[in-house]
């Protein structure tokens, strides 16, 4: 059963304490045994960037279960380095989710890129969030880490992982990894995607049947024909052998969301490479390159935000999404663009501060929509993100509120997947995992804070 908290009935206190129940609640309803799932009816699979949030969240309830959530997902990991954006449970029936595992076709069509043979995954990828989540994983706990060898044993995957995406999907030849799906940066129909998706066949109607309606008001999901875009997308590469070389990619875009945390998580892989007393100077020397070209290649300086580039024209589109506030999070950046960030966020665009969390997409732009998934409701994950930004540019006041936002909006809508940036109001479904997991998070507050 969701439970709703408000905290002007219980005070900030006592709604803490409830609200941390109410969160570990979740996270061990949707355990599995192995992993957790997002949602255990919109989502009943492991999912790539949502196990690394929820990892952080587990790492303060059970910093040996948020172990085994990373492990179990890199366990899944194909041997060209790239881990898949979902990893099958063969225990749910086939149906419960579309693209099912017979639409993938991982451990036959991905046989030659190195799918395992089992389990079957999805063959795209989603941000790589996941040495950022082993190295906090990690340091909620370092005795009982050690004792477990989990960076040790950890390193060579996401090391592996990192390497795939600067050696495969640098596919502008600059620096930056691309996407070659809407769905790859988690963002998934968000408006930045619109031009470049338009070019894509859709898959005939009637081919598929989307599951999602079965659980969530069509009015919160992306719209039948972004679906049909998105399985024909994901068939062509399928049907490529998900090999990067052959692929002919109808859709290649380089993301600053994508980017921004691949840095991040360079750097926590430098850290966790000194732990382990292996070489930190390649993941280091990773970030600071990639880290140039972000600036050269997506800052948008009329705009004073950082903008996806479109491989197919190479040029900006020009729409403001959360994606493009996330370099918040990159160390290095120039005080000057750090500025100009801080300043979007405050402004019309998206009301840091006034309306619920973040927007994902530009509160004035004409896409705006309120309920639609990616397309103008605040997230959860992506709020969690810039709160770390805030920190790291040291924004201090303003990510104290944000947090006290998330945790009330949290409480006030039984952790629903995102809200309606104006009234806060929950949509899509509820006791979602990730969430719980990062409200639990900042309601433990940071071990790493310090730093
Ligand atoms: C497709 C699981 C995932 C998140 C994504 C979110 C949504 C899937 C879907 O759910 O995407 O991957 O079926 O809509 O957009 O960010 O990882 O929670």
């Amino acid at each position: 059963m969701t439970v709703l908290l408000d905290p002007a009935q219980h005070g900030p206190g006592r709604h803490h304490r409830s609200l941390r129940a109410a969160a570990v609640r979740v996270l061990l309803g949707n355990w599995t045994g192995n992993a957790t799932v997002p949602s255990r009816s919109l989502y009943p699979h492991q999912w790539s960037w949502d196990s690394a949030f929820i990892a952080i969240g587990l790492r303060h309830l059970s910093p040996r279960r948020a172990q085994r959530e990373l492990e179990s997902l890199l366990s899944a990991q194909w041997a060209d380095g790239r881990v898949p954006h979902i990893v099958f449970n063969p225990a749910v029936p086939c149906g419960a989710y579309f693209p099912s595992p017979d639409f993938w076709r991982s451990s036959t069509a991905g046989r030659p890129a190195g799918a395992p043979s089992a389990p079957e995954t999805s063959g795209i990828v989603q941000p790589p969030v996941h040495a950022l989540a082993a190295w906090l994983v990690h340091r909620a706990d370092p005795a009982e880490s050690g004792r477990r060898r989990f960076l040790a044993r950890l390193h060579p995957g996401l090391d592996a992982w990192h390497r795939y995406l600067t050696a495969h999907r640098d596919l502008g030849g600059r620096g930056l990894a691309a996407i070659v799906h809407p769905w790859e940066p988690g963002l998934d129909n968000s408006p930045a995607w619109d031009t470049a998706l338009r070019r894509v066949p859709p898959a005939p109607a009637g081919s598929f049947r989307r599951a999602d309606l079965d659980h969530s008001a069509a009015s919160d999901r992306p719209t039948d024909l972004d679906y049909a875009r998105y399985v024909r997308l994901a068939a062509d590469y399928r049907d490529a052998g998900y090999d990067d070389a052959r692929a002919r990619f109808a859709f290649a875009v380089e993301d600053p969301g994508f980017n921004a945390l691949l840095i991040a998580s360079e750097y926590a892989l430098a850290d966790i490479a000194e732990a382990i007393g292996a070489d930190p100077a390649p993941a280091r020397a990773r970030a600071v390159r990639r880290t140039a070209a972000l600036t050269d290649r997506l800052w948008d300086e009329e705009r004073g935000i950082f903008t996806a580039r479109d491989l197919h024209d190479d040029r900006l589109v020009p729409v403001r999404g959360v994606g493009g506030l996330l370099p918040l999070m990159v160390p290095g950046l120039p005080r000057r663009i750090t500025d100009a960030l801080l300043r979007t966020a405050a402004g019309d665009h998206f009301r840091l501060g006034e309306v619920h969390m973040v927007p994902s997409y530009d509160l004035t732009g004409p896409e705006f929509d309120p309920s639609r998934y990616w397309r103008g409701p605040s997230w959860f994950n992506t709020a969690w993100l810039i709160h770390r930004g805030l920190l790291a540019c040291g924004a201090v006041d303003e990510a104290d509120r944000l947090r006290e936002g998330i945790l009330r909006d949290a409480g006030a809508t039984g952790f629903a997947e995102y809200v309606d940036p104006h009234n806060g109001a929950g949509r899509g479904i509820r006791d979602f995992s990730w969430t719980a997991g990062l409200a639990l998070d900042l309601l433990c507050g940071h071990p790493e804070r310090a730093r």
